[in-house]
This record gives structure tokens, sequence and C-alpha cells, in this order.
């Protein structure tokens, strides 16, 4: 291992990780995550699209970009009580943070008003408080940290390499200015990426280096497996081998050892002893609740039932003032199977 603390990651090393035999890398990955984490705690975020579609961006895998024909409803930016009941139902089912996503390519001042209120309104239920709006420009990711914000999730989606291929109405540098404004503001980073778009293992390697090389790297790293949407020029792209996704999840984990490594969308489609493997290879996050923002997510129950079975639970987490969020919870198997 050529790595030392004080290096970049390079995408040689990360491939060398990548190409190790599988059960030695889930095996070095579970070594690195009971090092800095709770071997059994995982982090539960609940998403709620709160502007749906008509996206002026063209994100090949989005459902929500106006540039291609999909089934999807679009919907405007949602009112604070909606918003507020959604995340009273999250947080009574054992969600920690509540993440709102606009279908915006930057908001404008008028509309961070709007989410600004949502934020302090969330905030107050006693959640922790995530918010994905696109590019930020000056000035505010300092108005969301007053309002009370604690996470801005704006991913880095795939390697510079493969960007190109992916979207074409703003470039990486965007994104990683973007990044910039959060982290100078103080708040803490949620930035991952989609696997199984049809990049290769070397660019899969390029999205991990972006990340680890950030100073510091994000605090929450979300993988996801694309949710395939019809219409989008993605819609059918080839399916990625499951251990590959696990292999990805394990090397995040290696590479961010402190970090919550979310395993992400496509948890619908994965069965559940992929996703045992993915909590083997140091995921330690999920999104928890019946949908994404567009797409379905596994119910709660059925989420309270595989904790259940591999005897995990939701991390005791504790918000920046002491107020204490729904760590307590401990989900009990609702069948007799076992
Ligand atoms: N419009 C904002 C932006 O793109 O920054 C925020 C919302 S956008 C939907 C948030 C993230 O969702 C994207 O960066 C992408 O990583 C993820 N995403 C969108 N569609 C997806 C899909 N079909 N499968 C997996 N992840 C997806
Ligand atoms: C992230 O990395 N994944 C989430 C969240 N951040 C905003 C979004 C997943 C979206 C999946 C497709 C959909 O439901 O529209
Ligand atoms: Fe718009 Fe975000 Fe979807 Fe891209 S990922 S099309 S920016 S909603």
């Amino acid at each position: 291992m050529t790595h030392t603390v004080s290096s970049p990651w390079t995408i040689r090393a990360i491939l060398d990780l990548y190409e190790l035999p599988f059960m030695d890398l889930l095996f070095q990955a579970q070594e690195v995550h009971r090092r800095h984490h709770r071997p059994h705690e995982v982090q539960l975020s609940s998403l709620l699209s709160i502007k749906t579609g008509a996206c002026p961006e063209d994100c090949a895998y989005c459902p929500q970009s106006s540039k291609y024909e999909t089934e999807l409803e679009q919907e405007p930016l949602m009112p604070l009580a909606q918003v507020l009941e959604a995340a009273r139902k999250a947080k009574e089912q054992g969600a920690q943070r509540f993440c709102m996503g606009a279908a915006w390519r930057s908001p404008t001042e008028k509309q961070l008003d709007q989410v600004m209120e949502m934020v302090s309104a969330v905030k107050a239920l006693g959640l922790e408080t995530c918010v994905t709006l696109g590019m930020l420009k000056n000035g505010q990711a300092e108005r969301l940290k007053d309002a009370g914000l604690d996470y801005y999730n704006h991913n880095l989606d795939t390697s510079p390499e493969f960007y190109g291929q992916i979207i074409s109405t703003r470039t990486y540098q965007d994104r990683l200015d973007t990044l910039e404004r959060v982290r100078a503001a103080g708040l803490n980073t949620c930035c991952g990426g989609i696997i199984g778009m049809g990049e290769t293992r070397r660019e899969r390697a390029g999205l991990l280096a972006q990340l680890a090389n950030m100073r510091p790297f994000p605090e929450s790293v979300p993988i996801n497996q694309l949710v395939k949407v019809p219409g989008t020029p993605l819609g059918d792209v080839e399916d990625l081998d499951p251990f590959e996704f696990v292999r990805t999840i394990a090397v995040a984990r290696i590479l961010m050892p402190t970090s919550a490594v979310r395993l992400s969308a496509g948890r619908e489609g994965m069965d559940d002893s992929t996703q045992a493997l993915c909590f083997m290879a140091g995921a330690n996050s999920i999104f928890y609740g019946e949908q994404l923002l567009t797409t379905a997510n596994p119910q709660f129950v059925a989420d309270q039932n595989l904790f259940a079975r591999l005897d995990l639970q939701p991390a005791q987490t504790a918000l920046a003032d002491g107020h204490p969020t729904a760590g307590k919870t401990r989900f009990v198997a609702l069948t007799e199977a076992l």
C-alpha cells in the first residue's frame, strides 16, 4: 500500500483495494469500520422531495430533468405544513435526519427564504436537517447555516473523466465550487455519487479518489446504485454485478474511515443478503422511508424487520445543542420465522 496520511490517494492504490480477494477486502473494511464506529449501529435519514420535476439540467440518470419524457408528475414547492407533516411521520418511525430535495439548478434568494423556514421548523422537531438544492451562490450556504441546517448534500456523482457523458449543463468544477462554499460556511458536507451508470471500475475509483482526497473528506458519503427510470437516457443501462457495488462500499469505508457511508438509492431492487454484505463492508447509514425523492424505497416495516434480523439498531446521535434524536429506538422483528 503506497498511501500515507499526508499523500493523496492515487487511482492505482484505490484499484489495488478493489482488486483484493472479495473476502479480504470485506475483512479489511470491517476492521476499519470497527476501529471508528459502533459496529451494530446504522444512521437513519428520511428523504422528501419538496419541489419535484421540471429541472433545467440534463443529468442522464434523473427522472426530474425536463429534457426527458418520464411518467413523473411535476410539483411546485411544497407548503410548510405538508413538509412538517412528513417530517413528524419520519421522526415517529425512528428517522434521525430529515433531508429535503429540490429539483433546481440553483435556488433563488426567495426560494432560499422558503427553504430556510422549512429547515428551522424541521430542526425544532428535534431532527437533524439536510437539504439538496443544487448549486449555491456566495452567501447562500451561510444563510442556510444560520437557519439551523446541519448538512448540505451535493454529489460529485462520478469521476471527472466519465462526468461529461452524464451531464452537460454544469461542470465538475461547478460542483466543487458549491462544495467549497458549503465547507466554508461550517456546514457538514454530504457528498457521494452513483454506481452502475455504465462507468468502468477505474471511473468508480476516480470518484472515490475525488471524495477521499478532499480535506477534510465529506462527513457523509452517499453511495447510490442507479435507479433505472424509463425515459431517461440510462433507463436500460446494463445491470451492475451486486458484488461490485459491495466492493465500492468497502473501498469507500477504507478510504474515509470516519465518514458515514450511506447505502443510498437502489435498495428497493437489492435483496436482503446484498444489503447485509453492504453493512458488513462498512455501510452505516441508509435512506429510511417509503420514498426516495421520486422513486420507491423499502417500506418502514421491511427495514425494521431487516434490522432486527441483522441485530442492527438506529445510531445513537445527538444534535449539537444536546437535543437527543431518535437513537433510542430498537427495532423488533415482526415475523415469527426467526
Ligand atoms: N437538483 C439538485 C442537484 O442535483 O444537486 C438536488 C436533487 S438531485 C435529485 C440529488 C441527487 O440524487 C443527484 O445528485 C444524484 O446523485 C441522485 N439521483 C438522482 N436520480 C438518481 C437515480 N435515478 N438513481 C440514483 N441516484 C439518483
Ligand atoms: C443522494 O445521494 N441520493 C438521494 C439524495 N442524495 C438526495 C436521492 C436519490 C434519488 C433517487 C431517484 C429518485 O427517487 O428520484
Ligand atoms: Fe435536476 Fe438534480 Fe435531477 Fe440533475 S439530479 S436533473 S440537477 S434534479
